[in-house]
This record gives C-alpha cells, structure tokens and sequence, in this order.
C-alpha cells in the first residue's frame, strides 16, 4: 500500500490567509496544490501555547496523507516550502509562528536510528528549547508527550503505533494526564 504520513498543523499568529483557523484550513488546500493527497483531517483544536506564556493560543489540526513516489526528507522538504509561502520567519526557536507544518510519522520509519531517536527523546527540556535537529526525526521525537499533536492525532490514526514506544495513538493519548488532555478544545 502507498505510504502514509501523518501531519501536523499549527498556528498562532494570523497570515495573509486570516486568523489561525482560517491559516490552518489554507495550509491544507496548499498541501492538496503540492500534491499531497489529503486522506484524512482531524478536527481544529484550540490549545494553550507550550511553554506557557510564551504567546497566544494555537489551532492545531492533524492530518494522513500521501505523496505518490516521495520518501519523508521530500516530503519534510515540501513542508518547509509550504511554511515559507505563509511567510514564516524562523526567529526563536518554540517561537510564534503563522504556520508550523511537523512531519509526525512516515508509517513504521525510525530515522536516522533507534539510538539517536531515544537520544533526542531523553533531551531534557532547557536542552530542547535551544537545540534543534539538523536531520530529519522519524516519528517525531516530542510527540508522544504533547496533547496538541495527540488528541487531533488521534482523530486521523488512533491506531498508528508507534514503531519505538510499540503504542498506539489512542493509548498515548490516554495516557496523558487528564489536565493536559482537557486543554485542547474542538473549535
Ligand atoms: N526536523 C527534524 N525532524 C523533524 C520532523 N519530524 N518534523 C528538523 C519537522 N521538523 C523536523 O524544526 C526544527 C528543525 O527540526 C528543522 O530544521 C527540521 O528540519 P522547525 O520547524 O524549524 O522549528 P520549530 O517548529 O521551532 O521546531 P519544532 O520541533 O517543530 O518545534 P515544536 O517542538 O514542534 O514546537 N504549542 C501549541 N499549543 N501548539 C503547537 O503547535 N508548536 C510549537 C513548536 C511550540 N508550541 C506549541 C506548538
Ligand atoms: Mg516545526
């Protein structure tokens, strides 16, 4: 079967496109334009800004799709265009941004390895506001602890497992505590 990749979209800031729901909707029709196929989008969610305080509340989304022929960097690759045309500015690192566009998972993909993953997976969180990946991480190493990339997640692939951790989606959405789970509201 054609490989899937799962997607996820945030927005805090407004762009051309309007407010951050209507960014996030414009983001999925760019996607379709680059010739993703869309297969499945999750509801819009609203969710308070990690670290908190550091600006306004996101809307975040989820999405499956595929890209007939692309492996994850030429998919990654398409991403960043796609957040340049909405006018991103990378300035601070977890800063605010108009689009944010993550690579979640490419299928059962580990990249670059099962030890460098559980390497960026342990990074302590002062480490991780400072430093970034300069190569692709597959399935994204943050995602298992973040209710707004989970709960939207878990509307397009609740039952994904993660090929690391070995659970699904709707397990490690469970498994979030409760407080963190009931901050992401359906818009
Ligand atoms: N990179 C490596 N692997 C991946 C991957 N699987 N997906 C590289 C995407 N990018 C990946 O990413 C930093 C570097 O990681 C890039 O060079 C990329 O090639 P970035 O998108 O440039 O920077 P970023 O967005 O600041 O980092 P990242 O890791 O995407 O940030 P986070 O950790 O996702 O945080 N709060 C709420 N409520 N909702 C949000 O959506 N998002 C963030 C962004 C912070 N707080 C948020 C939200
Ligand atoms: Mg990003």
């Amino acid at each position: 079967m054609e490989q899937e990749f799962l997607i996820a979209l945030g927005s805090n800031l407004g762009s051309d496109h309007g407010d951050p729901a209507e960014t996030v909707k414009a983001a999925l029709a760019a996607l379709a334009d680059a010739g993703f196929r869309l297969r499945r989008v999750s509801r819009f969610f609203a969710t308070p800004c990690f670290p908190a305080g550091a600006g306004p509340d996101y809307v975040n989304a989820c999405a499956a799709v595929a890209l007939p022929g692309a492996a994850a960097p030429e998919v990654l690759t398409r991403l960043h265009a796609i957040e340049a045309d909405f006018g991103r500015a990378r300035v601070q690192r977890w800063g605010s941004r108009t689009l944010d566009l993550d690579l979640i998972a490419a299928g059962d993909t580990v990249l670059p390895d099962a030890d460098t993953h559980a390497a960026w997976r342990a990074l302590p969180l002062e480490d991780q506001k400072n430093r970034a990946p300069d190569r692709l991480i597959l399935p994204h190493p943050r995602l298992q602890e973040r209710a707004f990339v989970l709960v939207p997640l878990r509307d397009v692939a609740a039952g994904w497992r993660h090929p690391v951790l070995g659970t699904t989606v709707a397990a490690m959405t469970e498994a979030l505590p409760e407080e963190l789970r009931q901050e992401v509201l359906p818009l």
